[in-house]
């Protein structure tokens, strides 16, 4: 009989959250409401061909050995087999894209969306509570705040989809044993674009260490921390929808994120809940009408 004993269900495995991951890529790229789109000839042949120059440049450049170019295919052969495409890109070019991609808004910051996202979270009120398991552990966080057009105009009925990390770094639908809701939920804004909703603070983050990326960071002597971060899609209808991620000042991988995501507008400013355990926050989302 094979030795499956180091799959016990409790082991979250570099491995399964990639292959959810990649299984949740190709899933939201095939259904409608996110398409791939399609790239033309001129524009492959012009960044691909680019890209595969600048590799090129560099192997000359660096006087790259044949047993470093057998490392790396080894490497990207394993990147595929643990499901890693999407963490690799996430963490490493993400943050590039999204600097292009909204460069022109004048309302709220984004920051890359990260591999974890998935849409259809439960629906709450602007006052609801995330689902969290009994004794979720973690500091109880009131988030409040107002999601408004960047001309200062209340956005009625705005809808904030956050999603974030437990207490130990694992996210629900990419770890085993988590209920499948866990720290995902929706929140809908009131008349007046307002919300004040339950959550927990999260914990810093490590990006999974085990498979192909964690790999290559230990090859490379880099860290794999994130700083603790709250994801969120803020949406209204006639408004470009607003992917970010939000920080807790005093963490020390603010400084020195493995994905480049952090940027100071970012930045929370949590202080004691004076009605609660917990702490208390505000931030407010600025939304640019749609073009
Ligand atoms: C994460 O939680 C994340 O937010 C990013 C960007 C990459 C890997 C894991
Ligand atoms: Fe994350």
């Amino acid at each position: 009989m094979t030795d499956t004993s180091y799959q016990t269900e409790s082991t979250a495995r570099a491995a399964d959250s990639g292959a959810n991951a990649s299984a949740q890529f190709r899933e939201r790229m095939a259904s409608s409401g996110g398409r791939p789109g399609v790239v033309d000839h001129e524009r492959v042949n012009l960044l691909a061909g680019k890209a595969v120059k600048a590799l090129n440049d560099l192997i000359v450049e660096e006087q790259v050995s044949y047993t470093e170019y057998n490392a790396l295919k080894a490497w990207l052969i394993r990147v595929g087999e643990d499901g890693e495409w999407p963490l690799f890109l996430d963490v490493w070019l993400e943050h590039s894209v999204e600097e292009v991609a909204n460069a022109h808004r004048e309302g709220s910051k984004g920051t890359i969306e990260g591999p974890y996202y998935i849409g259809g979270s439960p629906e709450f009120a602007s006052d609801g509570t995330i689902p969290m398991r009994d004794g979720e552990p973690g500091t109880p966080l009131v988030f409040e705040g107002q999601v408004r057009s960047v001309d200062g105009s209340p956005l009625a009925g705005a809808k904030l989809e956050l999603w974030h990390a437990d207490d130990l770094g694992f996210y629900s639908q990419f770890a085993p044993d988590l209920p499948e809701w866990n720290l995902r939920g929706t929140f809908v804004a009131d008349d007046d674009g307002r919300y004040a909703f339950h959550t927990l603070r999260p914990a810093p983050y490590q990006i999974p260490t085990d498979g192909a990326c964690g790999q290559l960071i230990a090859a490379a002597g880099w860290h794999a921390w994130r700083p603790a971060h709250l994801h969120f899609k803020v949406s209204a209808p006639g408004h470009e929808l607003i992917t970010t991620q939000l920080y807790f000042p005093g963490d020390p991988h603010n400084e020195d994120d493995i994905a480049s995501a952090v940027k100071p507008e970012l930045m929370l400013d949590p202080r004691d809940n004076p009605n609660a355990d917990g702490e208390i926050v505000s931030y407010d989302f600025v939304m640019d009408p749609e073009q």
